[in-house]
């Protein structure tokens, strides 16, 4: 069959460079967006020897498609470009209320795979509809990609000591998704924004679990982040102080970091429209039944991502490190909870008052 494409169309492929696919994605609100070409990158043995020592802890997904990762072309067949968006979650600081846990940043609101992900779909079908026979693949986190890397490739931004990607204007503190696809956009010249961390190594000393281990370097088995979200199991009781306040997630190395002092708020409504918020108290998680009720409360939050038992045993010894006596009560109820789990850190979190 002829190609649907008219000369003028093609010619338009040929055109779409970066200016172009900002401004046709502008009604999407992405705060940045780079562009790369779908290559497969060396192999990075880095990768491999992250895996070796075991610090990606219990995720064992991460051991599965390594080589994928850096092949976009496994997610998508006949991939040629790669569309990197950048959506920022920032928000200022606000005080903790008493008796409430953490929440890091980028929970406070709906979900970001929900949030960015609705706008990647809705602008992959747009683009479907300029580009018949073109083919368009969106992704947020979830696939086997390694979007930081990318990220780089795409003009973005530098890797900081902390693991994280660094954009010039907005530091650390926004999510990556990606549209992969078989369109060729234009070869792009990169504008430099090389900028790196130089002798700083304020997020390694900052780590209150030393899971920084070197520079560029994290065991995610020790990082807050993993501890309080990922983990299903108990949480090592060496490292239980040290999560201090934080109920979900952790902050500390992206608040510490000097890129990051004058980033602009988030415009985006999905995560100024609170879910979480900045604290979650303590009582009310203590309270909560079930898995059923749990799902119930959290809806649509990324706070469901550690599930009822997971935010109640984080609840747990949250409240022990901030030292909430009018707690004891409910910790006892817990401490005799059929779920092992609960139990153990409610019993835990008793001897420490
Ligand atoms: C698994 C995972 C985690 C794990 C492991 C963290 C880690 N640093 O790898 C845990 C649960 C701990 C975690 C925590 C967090 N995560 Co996370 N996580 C992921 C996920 C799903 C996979 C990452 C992965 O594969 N890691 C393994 C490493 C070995 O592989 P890699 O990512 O390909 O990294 C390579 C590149 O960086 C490459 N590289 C490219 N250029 C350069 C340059 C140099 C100099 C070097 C050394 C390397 C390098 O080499 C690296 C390997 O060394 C990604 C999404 C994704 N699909 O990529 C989100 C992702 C990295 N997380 C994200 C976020 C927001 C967080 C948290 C901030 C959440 C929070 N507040 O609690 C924390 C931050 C913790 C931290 N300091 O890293 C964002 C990061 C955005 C950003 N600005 O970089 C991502 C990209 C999700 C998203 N779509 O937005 N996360
Ligand atoms: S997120 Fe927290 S625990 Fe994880 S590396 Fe950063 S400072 Fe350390
Ligand atoms: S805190 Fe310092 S070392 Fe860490 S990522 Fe930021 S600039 Fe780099």
């Amino acid at each position: 069959m002829a190609s649907n494409f008219g000369n003028a169309e093609k010619s338009e492929r040929k055109l779409m460079n970066k200016a172009d696919v900002v401004s046709f994605l502008y009604p999407y609100s992405f705060d940045f967006i780079g562009i790369s070409k779908a290559k497969t990158l060396p192999e990075n043995p880095r990768v491999q020897n992250w895996i070796n020592k075991g610090y990606h802890a219990d995720m064992l997904y991460l051991e599965k498609n390594v080589d994928k990762r850096l092949c976009p072309e496994s997610l998508l067949p006949g991939a040629k470009s790669m569309v990197v968006v950048g959506l920022n979650y920032y928000q200022p600081s606000c005080c903790l209320e008493k008796g409430h846990g953490r929440v890091s940043r980028y929970a406070w609101g709906r979900d970001y795979h929900k949030a960015l992900g609705n706008k990647l779909k809705a602008a992959s079908i747009a683009l479907e509809q300029k580009f018949p026979g073109e083919r368009f693949r969106w992704s947020v986190d979830a696939t086997p990609l390694s979007e930081r890397s990318y990220a780089v490739l795409s003009g973005l931004g530098f890797i900081g000591k902390n693991n994280l990607l660094i954009h010039k204007e907005y530091g650390s503190w926004f999510f990556l998704g990606e549209i992969i696809t078989t369109l060729d956009l234009a070869e792009e010249t990169q504008e430099s924004i090389h900028k790196e961390c130089g002798e700083c190594t304020l997020c390694l000393s900052s780590c209150p679990t030393k899971a920084l281990v070197r520079p560029w370097e994290i065991n995610a088995a020790r990082c807050i982040s993993y501890l309080t979200i990922e983990n299903k199991g108990p949480i090592p009781e060496e490292l239980r102080e040290k999560i201090g306040d934080c109920l979900f997630g952790c902050d500390i190395c992206q608040i510490v970091c000097p890129y990051n002092k004058k980033v602009p708020a988030t415009k985006e409504p999905d995560f100024l429209h609170h879910k979480a918020g900045p604290g979650q108290s303590l009582e009310k998680i203590l309270q909560i039944p079930s898995e059923e009720e749990f799902i119930k409360i959290y809806a649509g939050s990324p706070l469901q991502r550690a599930r009822w038992h997971g935010l109640v045993r984080n609840a747990c010894v949250v409240a022990a490190n901030i030292k909430s006596l009018d707690l004891i009560p409910l910790l006892q109820k817990k401490s005799q909870d059929p779920y092992p789990i609960i139990a153990e850190h409610a019993s835990w979190a008793l001897k420490k008052f």
